[in-house]
């Protein structure tokens, strides 16, 4: 709203003022209310444009805030359902591979065989499988077989069955198959040492290194009429020492077979 009053004042009248400023008094009243109103009215203007920033600018950080909060909640969930749906789909790859885990160790389990490895996927090998006790010691298969036979007859029946008669390289080795025969309640036993070729050059039936011997005491003294093929010996002050027998003698035999690596 605008408003103008005009008012106009000549020399003379001006002259005569001082005599009648009386008769401007309503005038200047009314500029006054005017000056007032208007006032009035830009206040309210001004109040209102103040009033609108204010709630524009108090909307927009509501509004920015409820964004944020919405964001975060809806990351939430989505994260959330996206966890859901991985560990699903993990659970299920899981699930298939050990499935197909199983399904291959069934598929891969045969009969038990006498070979020093498990076969049938029981846990448990060679059970039942090998003619005589068997133990497995590093990477052989061992036989402790009590029927008494020569050292030939011995070494053929192991060599029958896919073994040899057994060739030791280390104590450790002579102590475990000592400790076998012991258990098992054998007595003096056929190992595959000889010298049945050339009188005392020794050597094992399966042809490997003689790297390690333990003669007992005295041995070996080719006694008798000749003594060719070896045994452990399981009894007195000289047991699980070696003695060199008469072939043609009969003990218990050990035979060894080398487990082929996987
Ligand atoms: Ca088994
Ligand atoms: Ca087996
Ligand atoms: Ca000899
Ligand atoms: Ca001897």
């Amino acid at each position: 709203m605008t408003a103008c009053v005009g008012v106009v004042i000549n020399d003379e009248e001006l002259a005569d003022a001082s005599l009648d400023m009386n008769m401007y008094t309503p005038i200047i009243d009314a500029l006054i209310q005017i000056d007032q109103e208007l006032d009035q009215e830009l206040d309210q203007e001004l109040d209102q444009e103040l009033d609108q920033e204010l709630d524009q600018e108090l909307d927009q950080e509501l509004d920015q805030e409820l964004d944020q909060e919405l964001d975060q909640e809806l990351d939430q969930e989505l994260d959330q359902e996206l966890d859901q749906e991985l560990d699903q789909e993990l659970d299920q790859e899981l699930d298939q591979e050990l499935d197909q885990e199983l399904d291959q160790e069934l598929d891969m389990s045969a009969p038990e065989e006498c070979n020093g490895r498990d076969d049938d996927l029981d846990q448990v090998v060679d059970e039942g499988a090998c003619p005589c006790p068997s133990i497995v010691y590093q990477s052989s298969l061992y036989l402790f077989c009590d029927d008494l036979k020569t050292w030939r007859e011995a070494r053929d029946s192991c060599r029958g069955m896919g073994f040899d008669l057994c060739s030791i390289h280390s104590n450790p080795e002579n102590q475990v198959l000592y400790n076998q025969l012991s258990l098992r309640e054998l007595s003096d036993t056929w190992i595959g040492l000889n010298d049945r070729d050339q009188e005392e050059v020794f050597m094992w039936s399966n042809n490997e290194e003689l790297s390690y011997t333990r003669w007992g005491n005295g041995e070996p003294n080719n006694g008798g009429s000749g003594e060719n093929c070896g045994i452990i010996l399981m009894r007195g002050n000289r047991r699980s020492f070696w003695d060199d027998r008469s072939c043609l003698s009969e003990y218990s035999y050990i035979c060894e077979y080398e487990i082929p690596a996987p």
